[in-house]
């Protein structure tokens, strides 16, 4: 790929701030990282690459059409969004992020992407647009979205809007669709870094309902490497699946975890399930196989092991965000800036 100028929204996040790690080892380009610094964004998760010529932070919303213009006006080759809320018991709780951010804020940088031309703009969605599956049977490319929670909704009115874009003004859009991801850096309320810190703490590690519901994971370094192929060979107009043929159910998953971490049972507790809790997901990755030449790398046993030596070694990065020490740190320190 030549050099190019990638505008990367949500960058302090899990899966993107591991793009931008994947993308500075291994390529060229210049990345401009928008992100409003939620909750969920961290400017820790970029040490090292924060001073790093070819790089910039600009602490601002994809819903404000002043922060995006600041940086369209600078040159933008490609859009790679990141930026949503992302967990679905917040927007159980309280949708009205979800909307703001997942929808019109999609709907704002369309916007300016149209006003200001780029080579291609990728919208990072998810399966769960695709609702849930029974026993039997994967999501493809063409079923149909039948989203159930707020944020599901919201990803799939986003995954709309950014069509329609391609379909009325020929805007060159690609829209990745990717399972559950782990691995470093993912906040603490995701279950697997949830159930590992909780095990670290001694405290119960929560299971909603019968525990077998199936989630199809994949390592977060492979979502990261097949999102970087699909921004250079995807084609316009497109939709990738991406998935790591590995399903398993949260059971599964809590009795790895204390395998691995020589915890015992008696930690797990059943808790009252989750409001129109998706029972399946499983991902068909033929498209972006066949077509694009993707391929799994990380083993999930292999995955789960580093992901857990992670989490042990980084024991001051979670527990900043547990006693919400960090967001102290971040009201002191940009606070009366
Ligand atoms: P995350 O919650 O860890 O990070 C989201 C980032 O976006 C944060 O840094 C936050 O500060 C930023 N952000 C939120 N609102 C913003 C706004 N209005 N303007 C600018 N920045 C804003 O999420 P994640 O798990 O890294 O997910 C990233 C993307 O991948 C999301 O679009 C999500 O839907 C999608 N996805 C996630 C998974 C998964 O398993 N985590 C799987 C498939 C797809
Ligand atoms: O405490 C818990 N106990 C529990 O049993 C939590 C937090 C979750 N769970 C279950 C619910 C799900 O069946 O574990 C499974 C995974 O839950 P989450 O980590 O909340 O992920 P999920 O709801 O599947 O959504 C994730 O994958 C798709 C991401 O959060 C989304 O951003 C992504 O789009």
């Amino acid at each position: 790929m030549d050099s190019k100028r990638i505008l990367v929204t949500g960058g302090c996040g899990f899966i993107g701030s591991n793009f931008i790690h994947h993308m500075r080892a291994s390529f060229p380009h210049r990345i401009v990282n928008l992100d409003k610094l939620t909750y969920a964004g961290n400017l820790e998760n970029l040490k090292g690459i924060d001073d790093q010529p070819g790089y910039s932070f600009v602490r601002g919303d994809i819903a404000e059409t002043s922060d995006l213009e600041s940086i369209f006006d600078k040159g933008v080759d490609l859009v790679i969004n990141f930026a949503a809320e992302s967990h679905v018991d917040r927007s159980i709780i309280d949708p009205d992020a979800f909307v703001k951010t997942n929808i019109y804020g999609t709907y704002r940088l369309l916007e300016q992407a149209r006003k200001s031309g780029i080579e291609k703009f990728l919208q990072v969605s998810t399966d769960e647009v695709y609702g849930s599956l029974g026993t039997t049977g994967k999501f493809r490319e063409d079923t149909a979205m039948a989203p159930n929670s707020p944020y599901s909704a919201s990803k799939a009115s986003a995954d709309m809007l950014v069509m329609a874009y391609h379909k009325t003004f020929g805007l060159p859009v690609c829209i990745t669709r990717c399972s559950n991801n782990y691995g470093p850096y993912q906040f603490p309320e995701k279950l697997i870094p949830l159930l590992i810190t909780n095990a670290m703490e001694g405290r119960d590690l929560p299971i909603y309902g019968d525990g077998m519901n199936v989630r199809d994971w994949i390592h977060v370094k492979d979502h990261c490497a097949a999102i970087a192929i699909v921004a250079e060979k995807g084609k316009a107009g497109e939709i990738y699946n991406i998935g790591a043929e590995n399903e398993r159910t949260n059971m599964e998953i809590v009795e790895l975890i204390l395998e691995i971490m020589g915890k015992p049972r008696e930690l797990i507790k059943y808790v009252k399930d989750r409001p129109g809790h998706d029972r399946r997901y499983a991902i068909d990755n033929t498209k972006i196989r066949d077509q694009l030449g993707f391929e799994i790398t990380v083993p999930f046993k292999t995955g789960m092991e580093e992901t857990i030596r992670w989490y042990v070694e980084n024991r001051p990065w979670w527990e900043r965000i547990k006693t919400g020490e960090y967001l102290q740190y971040y009201h002191r320190w940009y606070g009366q800036r």
